[in-house]
Parts: C-alpha cells; sequence; structure tokens
C-alpha cells in the first residue's frame, strides 16, 4: 500500500469500488482491505488505534467496546452508508469523534428497489421465474386461473419515514396508481404533501389498519427499534404486505415471520433483516416472501457517489473545514 508520512492514516474496512481506493490513495495513507474479508472486533479495536480516520461500513459494529479503546488519533469515522446504526454515536461524540455518512446518493437507488418489491411480492414475480428456472417444472402454457396476484394499482401505500428515500418512494409509487399515506416524526411541507396528494397519519396504529402496502423508510434509531412491533403486525389487513428496505431491526421478525404463516399477513418483500447476515429461516421458507440480501443501493453508481462523499468528507476534515455529512445523534 502506498504510504507516507505527512497524510493521514485512512483505515477501510471493506473493499470500495478500485476509482475510490485510488482516489483515496492518492489523498491520504491509505489502509485498504483489498480481500474484502469482513474485520473483526478485534481487528476493529486495532484499527482505531492506529487510524486517523476509520471507513467503517453496516457489516462493522463499531460500539462502545471499541470506541472507548480508540487512540487519540482517531478524529473521524467517515461511515460508508447512509444509516450510522453501525455506530456508537454517544461514545463517538463524549470522545470528540466526528461521524459522517453519505446521504442523498442512495436515495433513488434504494427507492427504486423498494418499488420493486411493492410490485413483485404482489405479482408474485419471484415465484413465476423460479417456477421458469425449474428444471423439474415444465411449463405447460397459460391459464386463466394460475398464478393470480393482487392489482396494484389503486391500492393504498403507507411509507414509514417520509425523508429522502421515503418521498422518492411515493413519486413512483404515485405513478403506479397508489394512493400515498405517511406516518413521518413530522408532517412534510405542505407542497410536498400536494405533490404527492400524500395523507399524513399522526397515528401510526390509524394508518397501519388502513393501507394494503407499508413500506418502511425510516433510519434505526432506539426510538424506531421494533417501531412494526408484534402489536402494531396484527393491526395490519390480513391482505397487506411489508416491504422493508431500511433495517431489518425496524420490524420484530418473528412476529412477522408469524403470522406469514398464519396467512394474517399476505407478503413481504424484505431487503434487510434483524440479524444480519443471519436471515430468519422461516422467511425464507415461505413462498409469500421475496428476500434480498441487503441489495437496494448495490449499483456500481451509487457505490462510486458515495465514496465520493466519504473522501470529501475526510478531505474537508483534513483541511480544518467542517465535513459536509456530520450527523448529529439529535438529527436520527
Ligand atoms: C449500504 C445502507 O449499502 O447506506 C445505508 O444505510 O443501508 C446500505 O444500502 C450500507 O449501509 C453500506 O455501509
Amino acid at each position: 500500500m502506498p504510504t507516507s508520512q505527512k497524510k493521514p492514516v485512512v483505515i477501510v474496512t471493506r473493499k470500495l469500488p478500485d476509482v475510490v481506493e485510488t482516489r483515496m490513495c492518492e489523498l491520504f495513507d491509505t489502509r485498504l482491505n483489498v480481500d474484502d474479508r469482513p474485520m473483526s472486533q478485534a481487528q476493529l479495536v486495532e484499527a482505531v488505534k492506529t487510524a486517523d480516520v476509520l471507513v467503517p461500513t453496516v457489516t462493522d459494529r463499531i460500539d462502545r467496546a471499541v470506541l472507548t479503546q480508540a487512540g487519540p488519533r482517531l478524529r473521524l469515522i467517515a461511515n460508508f452508508g447512509t444509516g450510522v446504526d453501525n455506530v456508537d454515536l454517544d461514545t463517538a461524540r463524549n470522545r470528540g469523534i466526528l461521524v459522517t455518512n453519505t446521504p442523498g446518493v442512495l436515495t433513488e437507488d434504494t427507492a427504486d428497489m423498494t418499488m420493486a418489491l411493492i410490485l413483485a411480492v404482489p405479482r408474485r414475480l419471484a415465484e413465476g421465474a423460479a417456477y421458469m428456472r425449474n428444471p423439474a417444472t415444465k411449463w405447460s402454457g397459460w391459464s386463466p386461473t394460475w398464478m393470480l396476484g393482487h392489482r396494484i394499482f389503486g391500492k393504498r401505500l403507507g411509507i414509514i419515514g417520509m425523508g429522502r428515500i421515503g418521498q422518492a418512494v411515493a413519486r413512483r409509487a404515485k405513478a403506479f396508481g397508489l394512493q400515498i399515506h405517511y406516518h413521518n416524526r413530522r408532517r412534510v411541507l405542505e407542497e410536498v404533501e400536494e405533490e404527492l396528494e400524500a395523507t399524513f397519519w399522526e397515528s401510526l396504529d390509524q394508518m397501519l389498519t388502513r393501507v394494503d402496502i407499508v413500506s418502511i423508510n425510516c433510519p434505526h434509531t432506539p426510538a424506531t427499534y421494533h417501531l412494526l412491533s408484534a402489536r402494531r403486525l396484527k393491526l395490519l389487513k390480513s391482505s397487506a404486505y411489508v416491504v422493508n428496505t431500511a433495517r431489518g431491526e425496524v420490524v420484530d421478525e418473528n412476529e412477522l415471520a408469524r403470522l406469514l404463516e398464519a396467512g394474517a399477513i399476505a407478503g413481504a418483500g424484505l431487503d434487510v433483516f434483524e440479524h444480519e447476515p443471519a436471515v430468519n429461516p422461516r422467511l425464507l421458507a415461505s413462498d409469500r416472501v421475496i428476500a434480498l440480501p441487503h441489495m437496494s443501493s448495490a449499483t456500481i453508481e451509487g457505490r462510486i457517489d458515495m465514496g465520493e462523499k466519504v473522501i470529501i468528507n475526510i478531505k474537508a476534515y483534513c483541511d480544518g473545514h467542517a465535513p459536509p455529512d456530520r450527523v448529529h445523534p439529535a438529527m436520527l
């Protein structure tokens, strides 16, 4: 790896796109992880002892135990990702370590995948595709009563978390003829509500009883942990679908699996899971579930944009400026 005495030591925990890594090596004394093997907690401790800047991802748990062992040089955690629930923000702040993230650049990609799941689950897209691929099943031709799903047009979508991604999902969903409902800590601007013809529900419970599809688009924070609790999941209509491209921890996954098995919820499109990379086998066993491996933001363009944001945050900080994407615990 290229090294220089004067440049800040930047430790990157996972393999990033080549173009991002190359630029980082030009600008900083960068330690890459070209093998892309996730670091153990002991390796993360080693990293925070030596780095000026750590660049972790969602797979790295930068918790209190790691941060309390950080060396005096560690001043910035430039997270490669928008969600920062992998970092203990309070401990970082108490130790004077700044945390930045990569907001905005993965909004459209994540909203695309959310919309894809909203379409795919009620229309049984994965089942149809798996049937055609399976050498054991020979398609005998069209039938009027086979592979019937449910219509998307005219249904009600309830979005939990109407930030950037929630609004981008709403725009797409409106174009598909869905009626937009949302629950958010704050009501969005009147212009936005008008554009989306969106109905605000202060009460999440009230919204859940009325919608046909729920899309989770809020961050995972202590306040949103199991926001879709066992009690709330039971409020959904038995014909309702749940789509989650945010964080698994927002949903009581066990109860979701139980309700799907019982036919008390019609289906789920899940890109994220409560205990990643472990996935509840009951969810994987269900025909009513489309499970994806946390890939909503997985476009090469998105990853390069995320890398550029990380670089700008590090460079700004090292040049003595406030990094543009600082995360304050109060923002969440
Ligand atoms: C990223 C994500 O791929 O940015 C986020 O919050 O959930 C993902 O889409 C991941 O976090 C990278 O660290």
